[in-house]
């Protein structure tokens, strides 16, 4: 049984608002690669943030829609960790929970969270890339990237791609939780993508708890007020346990 500090128990028996920013860790017990993790296989020579890009797709279309296709079959073999079921535990104890993810991969509303913010869109998710028709099928891929059936535009994942700006609504209503909460979480990201990583800062600006969760010490680490280094699978279970019982 891990020990909490008496202060943030207290906290967040009391808390009516808590908001959360997840990324690639939260995932990573689900058996996902973190973002800056090694590709395997066939992907090892390339680095994400290369891929996942309008330039790269301009480049090479067929190269990133095929990264997408591996990356959508491997979430199809995953299911939510203890680490997710713990934050929909969560959601359930706190009058306005709000979950912000970084993650494309849908792990957090299989495990029963409803108020999800998908800052960078959600990889099982394909729209065209002309006139932004979404589509659950598409035609034979092996050849060339599937087009779409209205105006023949090239299909792409509805994700955020590096130099793509963020979704309005959701970046509003991320902003506005971080800025209006009790206590905020960052569980498993390194805190470098922009702006979902200005989220902590936001919230510790209006005099937030901010609570960081992670594998490893990041450069939020100095600035928040609680850091528990280790897994999230493992530390979020125990936490739900000494404060809900
Ligand atoms: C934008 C979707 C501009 C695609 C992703 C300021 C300075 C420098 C650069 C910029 C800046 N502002 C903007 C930029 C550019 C860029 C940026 O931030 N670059 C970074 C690299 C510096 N930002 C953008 O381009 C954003 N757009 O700002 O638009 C604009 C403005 C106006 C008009 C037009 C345009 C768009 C960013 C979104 C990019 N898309 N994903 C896809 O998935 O393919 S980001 C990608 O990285 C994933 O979403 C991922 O979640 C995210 C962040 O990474 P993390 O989640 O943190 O993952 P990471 O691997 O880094 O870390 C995992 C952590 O977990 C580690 O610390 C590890 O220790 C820990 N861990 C591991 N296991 C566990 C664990 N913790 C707990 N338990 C475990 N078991
Ligand atoms: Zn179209």
């Amino acid at each position: 049984m891990m020990e909490f500090p008496v202060e943030l128990i207290s906290y967040l028996t009391k808390a009516t608002r808590v908001a959360v920013l997840t990324g690639a860790g939260a995932s990573q017990e689900s058996g996902l690669r973190t973002f800056r993790d090694a590709q395997s296989g066939l992907w090892a020579q390339y680095k994400p943030q290369d891929l996942a890009s309008p330039e790269a797709f301009a480049r090479d279309p067929k190269l990133v829609w095929d990264w997408y296709a591996w990356r959508r079959e491997a979430i199809k073999g995953v299911r939510p960790n203890a680490g997710h079921y713990a934050l929909a535990e969560m959601e359930k104890r706190i009058e306005t929970f709000t979950l912000i993810t970084q993650n494309v991969d849908g792990l957090h509303r299989m495990a029963g969270n409803s108020n999800v913010l998908e800052l960078h869109g959600n990889i099982l998710k394909v729209r065209c890339s002309e006139c932004g028709t979404f589509t659950e099928v598409w035609g034979d891929d092996s050849e060339s990237v599937p087009r779409c059936e209205r105006c023949n535009g090239m299909l792409r994942p509805d994700v955020v791609w590096f130099g793509e700006s963020l979704p309005r609504a959701e970046l509003e209503s991320a902003v506005n939780a971080a800025r209006t909460c009790q206590v905020f979480f960052s569980i498993g990201t390194s805190g470098v993508v922009q702006p979902a990583a200005a989220l902590a800062h936001a919230a510790r600006n209006k005099g937030s708890v901010v609570v960081e969760v992670n594998a490893e010490p990041t450069p939020l680490t100095p600035k928040v007020d609680f850091a528990f280094h280790g897994k999230s699978g493992e530390i979020l279970p125990e936490l739900v346990k000494a404060v809900w019982g």
